[in-house]
């Protein structure tokens, strides 16, 4: 019996404990989990027997375990938990700016001959202008942006409801993902639970005006449940899929799931 073998006993309870701190880790969003994770990844590695001895496996170790904490907080999201909203006095301003690169870099997309692409698992597979797409439905919000780097800012942003948006181009809303591809290459996806929350929004607007060329002009997808990298600016195609499509951060070992 194992009760009558300390070792068993001891690897039995070690196990559990291990366990209930790891579900702790993973339970937290992912920003508090970056910082922590090395106390958590003793502790895995020891449950799992992984051996950590190189580059690879440790790589290899910490991508699974970032796609484990996507699929708790995935399973943890709750899309009728609405994250706060501020009021116009508490707006940061200056907004701050940030991209992969510096802001004289930024693009100068063309309203005129802008045209919004929507592929994949979508039955409107027509193209929108910029007119036809400010005309739809209008809600407001004003939500904490939250950046990995360590800052956050309060903002204001105007647009329309993605989640209608998706309905009414007839996206199929079973499937797993949403894509972007923005103007200056930048890449990202989300969940579909996310993309139907009702606070993630096709944002065209910043606190009142268009949205400036350095805060994603033409539009940009603002989902104050998400991290900053999360929200891709300069959106020039939208696509759904099964397919697992990464980001262009994720793909460089930030947890893809990216919650705030
Ligand atoms: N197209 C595009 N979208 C992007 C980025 C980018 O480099 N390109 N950077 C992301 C990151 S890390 C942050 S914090 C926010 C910054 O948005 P802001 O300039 O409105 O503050 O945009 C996100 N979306
Ligand atoms: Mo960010």
């Amino acid at each position: 019996m194992n009760d009558q073998n300390p070792r068993g006993q001891i690897r039995k309870l070690d196990r559990s404990l291990i366990l209930q701190d790891a579900k702790r880790e993973l339970a937290m969003p992912a920003r508090r989990l970056f910082g922590k994770q090395l106390l958590t990844l003793g502790g895995l590695s020891m449950l799992t027997g992984c051996s950590l001895t190189d580059d690879d496996s440790v790589n290899k170790f910490l991508t699974a375990v970032s796609r484990l904490n996507d699929r708790a907080q995935a399973f943890l999201f709750d899309s009728k938990q609405l994250a706060p909203t501020y009021t116009e006095a508490q707006i940061t301003r200056p907004f701050p700016f940030n991209a992969y690169y510096d802001i004289d870099q930024v693009p100068q997309v063309d309203a005129s001959t802008y045209r919004l692409q929507l592929s994949g698992l979508v039955t409107g597979k027509r193209t929108w202008t910029l007119p036809e797409l400010v005309a739809l439905p209008h809600a407001e919000q004003i939500t904490r942006h939250i950046c990995v780097e360590g800052w956050s800012a309060v903002g204001r942003w105007g647009g329309t409801p993605f989640g209608d948006f998706l309905k009414r181009v007839g996206a199929d809303t079973s499937a797993k993902y949403v894509g972007f591809k923005c103007a200056d290459n930048y890449y990202e996806s989300i969940d579909m639970p996310t993309a139907l929350h009702p606070q993630t929004l096709l944002a065209f607007d910043y606190d009142g005006q268009r949205l400036p060329a350095q805060y994603g002009f033409p539009m940009k997808l603002r989902m104050p449940t998400k991290l900053g990298y999360k929200n891709p600016k300069h959106i020039v195609e939208i696509f759904v899929t099964n397919t697992y499509p990464g980001g262009y951060w994720s793909d460089q070992g930030y947890n893809w799931f990216g919650g705030s």
